[in-house]
């Protein structure tokens, strides 16, 4: 499995751009392109749906190596066999989180990844120090697969990663042609949902993102 430490590039299947008979093709573009860290995402959907879609994935991110992320749901993650869970602001603390997400046999596998989604510098340094193992941070700008989410801008992307060690995944309206832009504002690893669910091909679009991340 890739170490969380090496991801560059975190894509979403998110189901509000996907349908769900696309899952398995666009997950394995996703993969072919480079994705190094693959979250599954169903606002709205339930957890028995969650389920079944995150164990149609699982022998793909596997046959990557990437790690699988499930969000909203950590108790799911021993049952599929993903390597973690994401929760925001609003959901379960961290540690409830890794204890949901905890394996029934204790040192059987890598214990579970637990990210947090954070909106603000003091948000990130609280999410590091409830034991995040990874934070995204934004959105940076305005995006319509998060709405009603005020957009954060690039200002506190360097102070970030000053003050945080575990990695830094920027989110919110990254695109192509905005990555430039981020990265040079002290982005180092993104999180790229629609740009990446809507592109006419979804494996070069990661790859071209993958390569303005390795290049910096
Ligand atoms: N959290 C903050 S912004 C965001 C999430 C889940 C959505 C990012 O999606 P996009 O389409 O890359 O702007
Ligand atoms: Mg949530």
């Amino acid at each position: 499995m890739k170490p969380l430490s090496d991801a560059l590039l975190y894509g979403i299947l998110d189901l509000g751009y996907t349908a769900d008979a696309d899952a398995e093709r666009v997950t394995a573009q996703m993969l072919a392109g480079g994705v190094d860290v693959l979250q599954l995402r169903a606002k709205g959907a339930g957890e028995s749906e969650v389920e079944a879609l995150a164990n149609r994935l699982t022998a793909l991110t596997e046959g990557a190596g990437v790690p699988l992320i499930v969000n909203d749901f950590p108790q799911l993650v021993p049952s599929v066999g993903a390597q973690g869970a994401h929760v925001g602001q609003d959901d379960f603390s961290v540690a409830d989180a890794r204890w949901r997400a905890g394996r029934a046999l204790a040192g059987e596998v890598a214990p579970p990844l637990i990210g947090k989604s954070t909106h603000s510098f003091a948000q990130a340094v609280a999410a590091e120090a409830e034991g995040a193992d990874y934070i995204g941070f934004g959105p940076l700008f305005a995006t319509p697969t998060k709405p009603g989410r005020p957009a954060i801008g690039l200002d506190e992307i360097q102070r970030v990663h000053e003050a945080v060690r575990i990695p830094v995944f920027c989110i919110g309206g990254i695109k192509l042609e905005n990555l430039e832009t981020v990265i040079a504002a002290g982005a180092r690893r993104v999180v790229i949902v629609s740009g990446l669910l809507q592109a006419a091909d979804t494996a070069d679009y990661a790859r071209r993102a993958k390569a303005l991340l390795a290049g910096r």
